[in-house]
């Protein structure tokens, strides 16, 4: 063994993690390097942190007090209107100056949803069966031509998915976006613990590591160095959002302009909850803080509370998505600010003391992941913008039932047959629709097209 791999087998056996050297010797040369590298990622101060805070003692039982927070509502009255025309002016004068980047969060697994590749893969524009990364991408595309201004698109992917995710974008020539203004952000990767504390071996020679969550996105764009080539570019801007939401108004600039106006450093839309069990994290105040109190977390009282007027009293629904301002990021991702971790007990297969693998019957294993939105509490000013979900919300999440590709195609459908019928096209209830984003991004954009002539045929399928 190398004097440098010997030196990193001392640091594991220090932080009493020497075990996972237990079959290193009867490995072959691959297989030790595979180790080696893995090994070399793991952050063991880090691992240290985490078992104390989550592992060692009794588990603290600390409950939060929760209150409703103050959300920006939906624009009814007139001065809410000027309001929203001064933060749409701001947003736009933004994106003509070219300080708005874009960020999709597309690590994730899709396990829920079954489907045997990453879900930006996804068909479905529901005539045209585009993928949810070529909607994504289209819009980003408009929104440059637009505003005549490229809007650099970041997408952050996990190392199981990083070079399927690359290539899809290739065969596709990047959507029609130069590929200069698309970066991949690879997530980072945490090891799983068992209840002692002790790495898991997933093989003899490989630990069992799973990605660390979407808050790892700051990490993933400091330490790659895209936060600096940003800023030369002059982003100061980022619009975050999740892959599988076809509906999102990508770089909204009403929403940016609330934003930039009162200078938040994080912010989010917000829609009111469906029913008190919908999976939506839901936006209060956590012990005074702003924050998203996880569906799975969020304590049943609360949960079903109503206020007087019968609304639900915890029912900001967050959407995942938000503004944040660069320098903020930053701080989030050079470690100036730290976020929690949120601690998950899984079923993970391990390799035993005598070499086999062992699939466990009960958790045995701790995962460990962040979350962006666990940020609003460490920002200095934050806004919640509230939204209408049938214009901005429609998650593919499951297979079928609700938040399904059924549900999410059936309300594209229906928001854009109230975009043609206000540019003159009625369409029967039910009917599959979709205006493409390279035609238009808005109802108002459409009936523009059409009354100038610049569409002289509209095929119902959009494009
Ligand atoms: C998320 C929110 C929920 C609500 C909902 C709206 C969390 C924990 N919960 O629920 O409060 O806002 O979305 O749709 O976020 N991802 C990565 N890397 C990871 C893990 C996830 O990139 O390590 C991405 C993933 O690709 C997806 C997004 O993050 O785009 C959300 O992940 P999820 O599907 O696990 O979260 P979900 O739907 O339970």
């Amino acid at each position: 063994m190398s004097a440098k791999n010997a030196a990193l087998r001392a640091r594991f056996c220090e932080a009493e993690q020497g075990h996972v050297f237990r079959f290193f010797d009867d490995l072959g040369a691959e297989q030790r390097a595979t180790l080696l590298a893995q090994l070399r990622s793991v952050d063991l101060a880090l691992v240290k942190r985490l078992i104390e805070a989550h592992l060692v003692g009794e588990p603290t039982h600390h409950v939060p007090r929760l209150e409703p927070a103050n959300v920006i509502g939906i624009a009814t009255d007139s001065g809410a209107r000027a309001g929203e025309a001064a933060s749409r002016t701001a947003g736009e004068a933004a994106l003509q100056a070219g300080r708005v980047g874009v960020i999709i969060v597309a690590g994730g697994q899709a396990s829920r949803l079954g489907y045997d590749a990453p879900k930006g893969f996804f068909p479905i524009g529901p005539v045209s069966a585009k993928s949810l990364f070529q909607v994504h991408a289209e819009k980003v595309l408009a929104l440059g031509r637009r505003y005549a201004k490229a809007i650099p698109l970041l997408l952050l992917v996990s190392p199981d998915n990083h070079a399927v995710t690359r290539s899809f974008f290739e065969q596709h020539r990047y959507f029609g976006l130069n590929p200069k203004d698309v970066t991949f952000l690879e997530q980072g990767m945490l090891p799983a613990l068992d209840r002692d504390g002790r790495l898991l071996l997933a093989e003899r020679g490989r630990i069992f590591l799973s990605p660390d969550g979407h808050g790892g996105v700051f990490r993933a764009l400091t330490a790659s160095g895209a936060v600096d080539q940003l800023k030369r570019r002059g982003i100061d801007t980022l619009f975050y959002f999740q892959v599988d939401n076809p509906l999102v108004k990508v770089a909204d600039p009403v929403f940016l302009g609330h934003h930039l106006l009162r200078d938040a450093e994080f912010s989010l839309k917000v829609v009111a909850k469906r029913d008190a069990a919908e999976k939506v994290g839901v936006f209060a105040t956590i012990d005074g803080r702003p924050g998203i109190v996880e569906y799975s977390d969020l304590p049943e009282p609360q949960r079903a509370a109503r206020d007087a007027a019968g609304n639900l009293q915890f029912g900001a629904g967050s959407i995942a998505i938000h503004a944040f301002s660069l320098a903020f990021f930053e701080r989030l991702g050079r470690g100036t600010l730290e976020l929690p971790y949120h601690v998950a007990r899984k079923k993970v297969p391990y390799v035993d003391d005598s070499g086999d693998v062992v699939t466990p019957a009960e958790p045995n294993g701790v995962k460990f992941e962040s979350f962006v939105f666990d940020g609003l509490a460490l920002a200095q000013r934050t806004i919640a913008m509230e939204v209408l979900r049938s214009e901005e919300f429609a998650p593919v999440k499951n297979r079928s039932g609700e938040d399904s590709p059924d549900t999410a195609r059936a309300a594209w459908s229906s928001l854009h047959r109230g975009w043609l019928a206000s540019a003159g096209i009625s369409l029967p209830v039910g009917t599959p629709a979709e205006v493409g984003p390279l035609l238009a991004l808005d109802a108002e954009e459409l009936a523009a097209r059409m009354a100038s002539g610049t569409v002289g045929r509209l095929y119902v399928d959009g494009s």
